[in-house]
């Protein structure tokens, strides 16, 4: 596509679909005319992709997810179908600024954290190797919730993406699916019919996934609720406004809002319905597919793998069986059988908070037949294994864990040590029983958006160097290391993270009024904030390093600009704590005239991400400090290496791996492994020892007990110092001191020549990161399925 094309498309748009005139037209108006310019150029690829499944009856992958924190989407769009010349050109054309158009998208936050934006890659890196799929999902109302500070406190708005029209989906009010809670069931010999009392619709809304050079597209099939009965005209004709809108608002609520709780399981009716809700539907609009293709369900394995991400979508097993079995009469263990051999589950966590068990009674009143089923599955189970134990039942309540173990086939891990860690430890009982059921599929990310898109400066100098092969094989980055040695790349090397440094320093001048020294390292922690992530240990050290510099302000300190992006759960007390402390350590470090030349903390509120894309190039030092044995996997870690970012980090998720790859020398390790982390749990006097080997640590418990953030409320971190001092679950005070031995070493490396090798390297040698190897992974150890045949680039 030409620019003048493009700028034809755009002004048609603008008039025909938005009914704007040029003269009139608001930012808002160009944006939605721009991505629908760019969304016509996604169809026909998508369409073709579509009826190439069909037609080669290829194996469809089905990946169910509670949330796809999928970001914002027109950028993604113009690059993979290589449009930023077109697009660029056209804006210029019409005197627009294109950066400024690609900013007004606002980000699609239709989950938490890791877990959902994991999803989304999966989704890209699908199309990208042309693998037929689809994701299922809530179209949530409100995303995850925005993030303000005030003073210093976290405070949350509603999130509402959907105030403007979506530009990328297409509405299926064709696909509308009846969705069942409570009720009775009536037995049948061994089958069932279930009733339920109440009912509502799942419709479909479509948003296609394109792939790099547009070569395959798929779907993502995204369910909202709408009431099976809309309006009550006759309560409106008496006058009872209210009630008549009733049922129409109660049903709507089950996709109204995403639970803001990333690893904590809160067990909410509203959360169970939820989960059914999107599984059912997804569930009845598969089957509903493959009936329409062929008419031997015991096939259905060998043409549909359906991937469970974590329990959300567990009652998954209990309702393909009952749709085998009930409705359409297959014996009750061939059904188990069937439904086994198309499902899969992926754990993401080992956190005993975050673990999904649903109460017995809850579960038999929302879902009465599924109850059953889930008795009959233990059921065999047992038998199956000869076990007594009662597996997937205890003490009054379902775990979701041991069910979508029971029921899925494969079973996998997100890194090698988190699934070494799910063999010894939650499923241990169930992997002695299936040894080959368990594998592991180390996460990934996109390089499409995690490098081509958001590092435009590290990508030119990449292709410049070794060609464009990367962006959908990042292993060939590996051709950069003889460059390494080549004083004239490395000078680019810095120069690219240089210029994206100065950009970000731009940014928190204009934006946070923080003004930073793009000379100084810029180290970043984002990430949810939660205890296991030691967002805590990082400002104890920002502390002690702050007192130290205190000391002996002329020392010559390495400057560091410590940066922090995070939400914590609303209901989660000590990680708000721990978000107040950050702002308030900021305020006085930053306007502290003995050090502030030397230490600053910026912490930008509401971290999403299009936060990430604007971070990450620019980060020195990426911190991946969480206590060894808790971060499942972790997705930054490998965005920030990829992007020429030096890991400080435990041996803990895919850090492991990552520090194998990049090699030691190129990684700043410290801190307990996760058996010693064991260990020294059982020394309940582990804080009170380290604290007391340590004074810096101490000085740094005690100033932030004093009150010196706090002094209009001198109380207000006790509970933080005292939780560090008695209790400290996550071993922050154990592993300080190793922790600032390894950030001296940083201070004493950054700078030197050899630091612009060292994240040289990192880029190099993280090409096994893609998501698009994950994939691959998955297609051959668990889904067995394969790419569609001799697939071409649309575009070029
Ligand atoms: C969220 C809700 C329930 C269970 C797990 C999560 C979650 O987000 N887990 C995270 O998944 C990521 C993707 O696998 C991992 O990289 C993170 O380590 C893990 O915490």
């Amino acid at each position: 596509m030409t620019p003048s094309e493009m700028k034809n498309a755009i002004l048609h748009h603008l008039v025909y679909t938005l009914g704007k005139d040029v003269s009139t037209a608001h930012i808002y108006d160009w944006r939605m005319a721009l991505s629908f310019a760019v969304r016509d150029q996604i169809v026909d690829p998508w369409f073709g992709a579509t009826r190439r499944s069909y037609a080669g009856k290829l194996k469809r992958v089905y990946y169910l997810s509670m949330e796809f924190l999928i970001g914002r989407l027109l950028k993604d769009a113009i690059i993979n179908l290589r449009l930023e010349d077109a697009a660029l050109g056209a804006m210029n054309d019409l005197g627009l600024n294109y950066e400024q158009i690609l900013e007004d998208e606002p980000d699609a936050a239709l989950g938490n954290g890791g877990l959902g934006r994991l999803a989304a890659c999966f989704m890209e890196s699908m199309s990208t190797l042309a693998c037929p799929a689809m994701g299922y999902g809530i179209r949530y109302e409100h995303g995850l919730f925005r993030q303000r500070f005030e003073d210093g406190r976290q405070v949350e708005e509603p999130e509402d993406w959907l105030n403007q029209r979506h530009a990328w989906e297409f509405e299926r009010p064709e696909v509308a699916i009846d969705i069942g809670f409570g009720g009775h069931v009536q037995e049948i010999g061994k089958r069932a019919n279930w009733y339920p009392s109440e009912m509502l619709i799942a419709m479909g809304h479509d948003t296609p996934v394109i792939g790099w050079k547009g070569r395959w597209g798929n779907t993502l099939r995204l369910w909202e609720a709408r009431p099976m009965h809309g309006f009550d005209l006759q309560r409106f004709n008496r006058g009872d406004y209210a009630a008549a809108a009733e049922p129409e608002a109660l049903a709507r609520t089950l996709s109204r809002v995403l639970y803001p709780d990333d690893t904590t399981e809160q067990g909410k009716e509203l959360r169970l319905k939820q989960e059914f809700f999107f599984t059912a539907a997804s569930l009845r609009d598969i089957l509903r597919r493959f009936e329409s293709e062929y008419n031997d369900l015991k096939r259905l394995p060998q043409k549909a793998a359906i991937q469970m991400n974590d329990t959300h979508p567990a009652i998954a097993g209990p309702e393909l069986v009952r749709l085998l079995h009930d409705e359409r009469g297959m014996d009750f263990e061939e059904a188990v059988g069937i439904a086994r051999n198309t499902l899969s589950y992926t754990n993401h966590t080992l956190l005993p908070e975050a673990l999904e068990r649903w109460d017995e009674g809850l579960m038999g009143r929302l879902l009465p037949r599924h109850l059953q089923l889930i008795y009959r599955i233990n059921e065999l189970h047992m038998k199956d294994t000869g076990s007594r134990k009662v597996t997937a039942v205890e003490d009054g309540h379902v775990k979701m864990g041991e069910l979508s173990f029971i029921m899925a086939h494969k079973v996998n891990g997100v890194s090698a040590l988190h699934t070494d860690l799910m063999k010894k430890t939650v499923f241990k009982d169930l992997h002695e029983q299936h040894p080959t059921r368990i594998v592991n599929e180390t996460n990934g990310v996109t390089p499409r958006r995690w490098l081509l898109s958001c590092n435009p400066r590290l990508s030119s100098l990449i292709t410049e160097t070794i060609g464009e092969g990367w962006v959908d094989n990042l292993e060939q980055l590996e051709r950069l290391e003889p460059h390494i040695k080549d004083s004239s790349f490395l000078e680019r090397f810095a120069a690219a993270k240089r210029a994206n440094k100065v950009d970000l320093a731009r940014w928190f001048a204009d934006d946070l009024k923080i003004s930073v020294d793009p000379e100084s390292i810029f180290d970043v922690q984002i990430k949810r904030i939660h205890e296991y992530k030691r967002q805590h240990m990082n400002l104890l050290e920002t502390i002690a390093h702050w007192l130290e510099i205190r000391d002996n302000p002329n020392a010559g300190w390495v400057p560091r600009v410590k940066i922090f992006g995070g939400k914590a759960a609303p209901g989660y007390v000590f990680a708000k704590e721990i978000v107040r402390l950050t702002n308030d350590v900021a305020k006085v470090l930053n306007s502290d005239p003995l050090t502030s030349r030397y230490l600053k903390v910026v912490y930008p509120p509401n971290y999403n991400v299009s936060l990430a894309e604007r971070l990450i190039p620019a980060a020195d030092l990426s911190e991946q400090i969480s206590t060894a044995g808790k971060e499942a996997s972790g997705t930054g870690n490998m965005k920030f290496a990829l992007n020429g970012a030096l890991t400080i980090g435990t041996l803990d998720g895919a850090n492991v791996e990552i520090r194998d790859l990049v090699k030691a020398e190129n990684f700043f390790l410290f801190g307990m492994t996760a058996e010693e982390v064991m260990e020294r749990r059982k020394d309940s006097g582990h804080a009170a020892e380290a604290i007391a080997k340590d004074s810096r640590l101490a000085r740094a418990i005690e100033t932030v007990r004093s009150g010196r953030f706090s002094p209009e409320e001198p109380g207000r971190y006790h509970g933080i110092a005292d939780n560090l001092t008695h209790h400290d679950y996550f071993m922050v005070c154990s592993d300080f001191t190793d922790f600032w031995r390894a950030q001296r070493e940083v201070d004493g490396a950054f700078g030197k020549p050899n630091w612009t090798c060292m994240a040289a390297y990192n880029t190099a040698r993280s090409g096994w990161f893609s998501s698009d190897r994950t994939i691959r992974g998955y297609m051959a150890d668990i889904w067995n399925a394969a790419p569609a045949p001799e697939v071409e680039d649309a575009a070029e």
